[in-house]
């Protein structure tokens, strides 16, 4: 497997913060994504989540993440598939760590959009080798895809979005800057989209302002979205919030994030055990 226009692709990333990546998964990969995905929504987690469509319509947007077995059905995916080697590839360099997986279910009418978020609000991690895989397994038209405000990993870390479907930018912590209102002034933004085909993907650092346009009636839009790290990562808690890894925050209580946050010091390497290498193949997995 090998990337069309690499040195480009590895520059806009760098440079821009996301990018699209024509056919990068062949059709086993696809395969085994799909029986990830399929996977996840027959085992929801404890942190799974159903949203509500819009405040007027009861449309599906359901998503769940970081399940503690995920390595029983993501095993095949990252073992066999391309999606680490892309990374790989994409960063310059062998070592490819899995963190998380994210799945997004959104059909059954007219679903709200995903509100305008960085991943990195939520994650005490930091670095330039770290990506969110973005994998659609139907084909996105460009105004129903996922958006990114460009370069915007390189600008202000905000609070993250508490997804209240009154107030998307209702802050979760109240101590880092509350997210600006990007739905209600887009032309300020340098807004980027793309079309997607099953196959390509989108490939985004976390730090990246993004979010989903809604689905319509008729629609479905269903998307797996990995979390890989690479050897420059770094345990970075974020400032002012106590809640990442709290044990009285009940989703994040028992997760990695908060063993790390009892053994880690800022600035150390980002590892734990339930975070397995995946790249080269040599596996450190936990049962
Ligand atoms: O698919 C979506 O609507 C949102 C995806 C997202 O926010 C993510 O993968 O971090």
């Amino acid at each position: 497997m090998s990337l069309t226009n690499l040195s480009v692709l590895r520059q806009q990333l760098r440079e821009h913060g996301a990018i699209y990546v024509p056919r990068a998964l062949d059709d086993n990969s696809m395969r085994l994504a799909r029986d990830a995905y399929q996977w996840s929504l027959c085992h929801p987690s404890r942190n799974s989540a159903q949203f509500q469509g819009t405040l007027q319509s009861p449309a599906k947007f359901y998503q769940d993440l970081l399940n503690p077995n995920v390595l029983v059905g993501y095993q095949h995916l990252l073992d066999r598939s391309c999606a680490p080697d892309v990374v790989a590839q994409l960063w310059d360099s062998p070592d490819v760590w899995f963190m998380y997986e994210q799945v997004f279910l959104k059909e059954g009418g007219e679903s709200r959009r995903t509100p305008w978020h960085q991943d990195s609000s939520y994650l005490p991690i930091a670095g330039e080798k770290i990506a969110v895989m973005w994998i659609a397994f139907e084909p996105v038209a460009k105004e129903d895809s996922l958006e990114f405000v460009r370069r915007s990993h390189r600008g202000v870390l905000y609070d993250g979005s508490r997804f209240d479907p009154g107030d998307d930018t209702a802050p979760i912590y109240g101590t880092l800057p509350r997210l600006p209102n990007i739905e209600a002034d887009r032309g300020r933004w340098d807004i980027v989209s793309w079309a997607v085909e099953p196959g390509d993907v989108l490939i985004f650092h976390p730090a990246m302002l993004h979010g989903g346009a809604p689905t319509h009636q008729g629609r479905r839009r269903s998307t797996l979205s990995l979390r890989f790290f690479g050897d420059d990562a770094v345990y970075s808690p974020l400032p002012g919030t106590a809640r990442v890894g709290d044990s009285d925050d009940p989703k994040r209580a028992g997760s990695p994030f908060q063993d790390m946050q009892r053994n880690l010091k800022n600035g150390d390497p980002f590892r734990h055990p339930k975070f397995p290498k995946v790249r080269p193949h040599a596996w450190t997995r936990s049962p």
